[in-house]
């Protein structure tokens, strides 16, 4: 594979030798004193943890500078073709613990604050995440930019600036209360800002069309309001390998040019004040991971983020190779993050024609063969479409070009298929209708050269279902890449007692080449090492369970299994059939049918977007339920219940390593991938899931047996649509009617009458689309196999070791390999010492 080429060519495993800047503990605890005592002006009476952060924090960024400019030199003078990751989320998280372990700096640094008497743990801690996403979508982006920069691919990501990223949850009277993240309030250390590449982003306004000296139709934009764009950069390091790549976040800002009539009838302070409209525009991050709001903000993000990006790309572009584009396709790249940045398929064009003179056709050309588009939703809720009204008044000239491509793009369609109207319907990137809206998805795929799914399941459903026209027109447009993770954050860096027992047996070459985990398959057989194995998984578990202890005043027995859901709250991934099936142990306990019991301790968290009701309900219900249950006497030392407060990339990262069975249960043909699923693995979770998403391509690597499967199949969950009687099966299911007795007799909600009327009428609609009363039955005989594992310590020990040696496949290096080798086709590119 050349995934195996990519880790080959990589020869530089030393570190560049910087005299004035020390991997040393010495050198890099004077370099902590010094920004300490002389930068941040700390002393010994300040109290607080955050300046010790800092002070390190700046430290490694000095070592982080100079590899940073040599990659960036190192790019211009190969000449190399490029790719763009352009996002509107990406969730980092924290980045100190992360790039120690990226520069090979974790021992030095922890003994160099040792000798001065301070715990790094202590230190690492004070670091806010940086959470400019929502879920999935965002982190998948964070764990593909660490993957390029470790294959030293020539990738740069784009994204958004937000002042405030995803809302901080608080639980009150188990209900989600929402709390604003400023997260940069005490300044960024990681992030340099950039003005000197500041650029203009147009919005508003109107088209003109002139002809210039030969004839040829021009079309300027004007009348715009006009917003700055100034990058921030992020350094994103490589494993062990001195290359440091790129990530531009934009942030808006308003022009120095105010009304001047406002400014002359004496309105100075009105005017002024209206530069806050501008920088609204990257204020706040949108809450929502699977619902369109239709906010005219943002689309207006959309617009900058791709309007500004292109810019960057294009300046860049005549930096180095002047004004002629011949060559732009063969050397660039943009890969499109979901439809979001969609918008980027008419800019390209407009940018090309209107302010650097090409014709359509050469403009066509370019844009379609540099553009890729990446889907991770089915869900018909989440498809993104614009009202054309709303195009029309911020981004006419936007609108005008949508409509040209559409026009040229439905001639191919009847030329293909003369007459067939209702295709060409279908198929029109505006829907009609009453409002009539741009289909973005459809322009993405109509404007990319490749269309991808983010699993196998996923990538199949949307060319039989979703894109089944636009797969029918152009076949080979259509591929998989399905998901990874990446193995530094994910179990290097959050499990370092599993990854020094992984080291020891089987060498450190894993952390960049994930498949050599395979090598840990024999020692399940070996009991000593399976003692070790348990010893971690005990110490992460502990961790965990004082975290719990913590956040939720709830006690978690490490001896217990640790069952864990958290993921965000989406009655499309059931966490209802994780309460339901928590409901029936606790009616198990009540009833004395007790024996041979395997007590459980259930965590589940995530947050629920602010607008949506039914998530936030079922918050509640996990709440009410996890107070009922450890309330009851009779339950201690049996089963416990909590919900964690503010789930998030931080979090996961303690919880991850401290699972024993990773709960993947959403209702078969909705989550398009899951890449919980994979962090879990790693790190030696077992799994009870659906064939769903990723989960199918999990439990083929780690085998029938070392996965716990249960529920319809996608096409078993369309066939039973038409004939499905929940109210029959519950009915017919002694367990099931009692669990919903329990839960309608308001057992659960004493003083809170009616609170849960809705979930319990959606679990008995004939219409309720998640099927959850029809994978009960199924859910909880599994679940009891599950139990019955757990009491096997030994065979669990050795299901659990098989699932890490079996994760390989799953690294974020092995999604960009592919992603390299079937879209971008970029060459790793290694920076030398200047
Ligand atoms: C997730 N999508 C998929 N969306 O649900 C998940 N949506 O199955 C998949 O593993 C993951 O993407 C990565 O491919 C999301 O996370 C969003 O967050 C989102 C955000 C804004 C609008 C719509």
């Amino acid at each position: 594979s050349p995934f195996k080429n990519l880790i080959n060519a990589r020869p530089n495993d030393q570190f560049f030798d910087l005299p004035s800047l020390p991997m040393t503990p010495e050198g890099i605890a004077r370099s902590f004193q010094h920004y300490y005592a002389y930068t941040l002006g700390r002393d010994r009476d300040c109290h607080s943890a955050y300046y010790p952060y800092k002070a390190l924090a700046i430290s490694l960024r000095d070592r982080l500078m100079e590899r940073w400019k040599c990659t960036r030199q190192a790019y211009d003078n190969a000449g190399c073709k490029r790719a763009y990751y352009l996002s509107l989320e990406f969730l980092m998280g924290r980045t100190l613990s992360n790039a120690m372990l990226n520069l090979g700096i974790t021992d030095a640094a922890t003994q160099g604050l040792y000798d001065l008497g301070i715990a790094l743990e202590e230190i690492a801690g004070n670091e806010p995440d940086a959470g400019l996403g929502n879920g999935g979508l965002g982190r998948l982006a964070a764990c593909f930019l660490d993957a390029c920069a470790t294959l030293q691919l020539p990738v740069r990501g784009y994204g958004l600036h937000y002042e405030y990223g995803m809302f901080r949850q608080v639980i009150e009277n188990g209900n989600q209360i929402e709390e604003p993240d400023h997260w940069v309030r005490d300044g960024n250390p990681w992030e340099l800002e950039r003005p000197e590449f500041t650029q203009r982003i147009q919005f508003g306004g109107w088209t003109e069309t002139h002809k210039d000296a030969t004839g040829r139709e021009l079309v300027s934009w004007v009348g715009t309001n006009d917003v700055l764009a100034v990058p921030y950069d992020i350094p994103i390091p490589g494993y062990h390998n001195n290359t440091i790549n790129t990530l531009r976040l934009w942030k808006a800002a308003a022009t120095d040019e105010f009304d001047l009539g406002e400014f002359n009838s004496g309105s100075y302070p009105e005017s002024v004040a209206r530069k806050n409209e501008a920088e609204h525009i990257t204020m706040v991050l949108y809450p929502n991971d699977a619902s369109e709001n239709g906010k005219e903000l943002r689309l207006r993000q959309q617009f900058f983020l791709a309007s500004a990006s292109l810019k960057d790309v294009l300046r860049d572009w005549i930096r180095l190779n002047g004004r002629d584009f011949s060559q732009f396709a063969a050397r660039n790249c943009f890969q499109l993050n979901d439809t979001h940045p969609a918008v980027s398929v008419a800019e390209l064009m407009r940018q090309l024609m209107d302010e650097h003179g090409l014709e359509w056709g050469e403009a066509w050309s370019i844009t379609s063969q540099t553009m890729a588009y990446t889907n991770h939703t089915l869900l018909p809720e989440a498809l993104e479409r614009w009202p054309v009204r709303l195009f029309e008044r911020l981004l006419p000239r936007i609108l005008q070009i949508i409509y040209e491509i559409n026009a040229r793009f439905l001639d191919e369609v009847s030329t293909r298929w003369p007459g067939d109207n209702d295709r060409i319907r279908r198929m029109s990137l505006i829907e009609e209708g009453h409002e009539p809206q741009v289909r973005m998805a459809y322009l993405a795929i109509v404007g990319s050269f490749s269309v991808n799914g983010v699993a196998g399941l996923h990538s199949q459903l949307l060319i039989e279902g979703l894109f089944r026209d636009f797969y029918e027109l152009w076949p080979k447009k259509f591929n998989n890449k399905t998901n990874g993770v990446t193995p530094r954050r994910w179990l290097a860096m959050c499990n370092p007692d599993l990854r020094e027992l992984i080291n020891e047996t089987i060498g450190t070459d894993w952390v960049r080449d994930l498949d050599q985990l395979e090598r840990l398959a024999p020692y399940a057989e070996d009991a000593a090492f399976r003692a070790r194995w348990d010893a971690i998984k005990q110490a992460n578990k502990r961790r965990l369970a004082e975290t719990v202890e913590q956040a939720c005043r709830v006690t978690f027995p490490v001896d217990a299994l640790f069952n864990v859901q958290v993921k965000r709250i989406h009655e499309y991934k059931r966490q209802l059939l994780n309460v339901l099936h928590v409901v029936h142990l606790y009616n198990r306990i009540k009833r004395g049918d007790t024996k041979d019991w395997t007590p459980r301790c259930v965590l589940i968290g995530g947050k629920a977007a602010p607008g949506y009701l039914m998530a936030k309900q079922i918050i509640k219900l996990v709440n009410n339920v996890a107070r009922v249950i450890n309330g009851d006497p009779e339950t201690e030392g049996l089963l416990r219940v909590a919900f964690i407060p503010d789930y998030c990339v931080s979090l996961m990262e303690i919880i991850a390593p401290g699972t024993d069975l990773s709960e993947q249960i959403s209702t078969a043909g909705k989550e398009a991938s899951g890449t919980g699923n994979m962090k879990f693995m790693m790190n030696g979770a077992i799994t009870i899931g659906t064939l769903d998403g990723a989960n199918i391509e999990i439990r083929e690597r780690v085998g029938e047996e070392n996965f716990f499967l249960f529920g319809l199949t996608a096409a078993g969950v369309e066939s039973r649509r038409e004939h499905y009687d929940p109210n029959g099966i519950i009915a017919a299911d002694s367990a099931l009617l009692e669990v919903m007795s329990l839960l309608e007799s308001g057992h659960f909600n004493r003083h809170e009458p009616g609170i849960f009327d809705q979930i319990i009428l959606s679990i008995r609609n004939a219409h309720d689309p998640w099927m959850t009363a029809a994978d009960f039955r199924s859910y909880i005989d599994t679940q009891a196999l599950v139990d019955e594992a757990y009491r096997d310590r030994e065979r669990w020990l050795r299901m659990s070791i098989l699932n890490t040696a079996y994760s390989g496949y799953f690294s974020s290096d092995r999604t960009i390999s592919e992603y390299n080798r079937d879209i971008w086709h970029l060459e790793s590119v290694l920076p030398r010492p200047l």
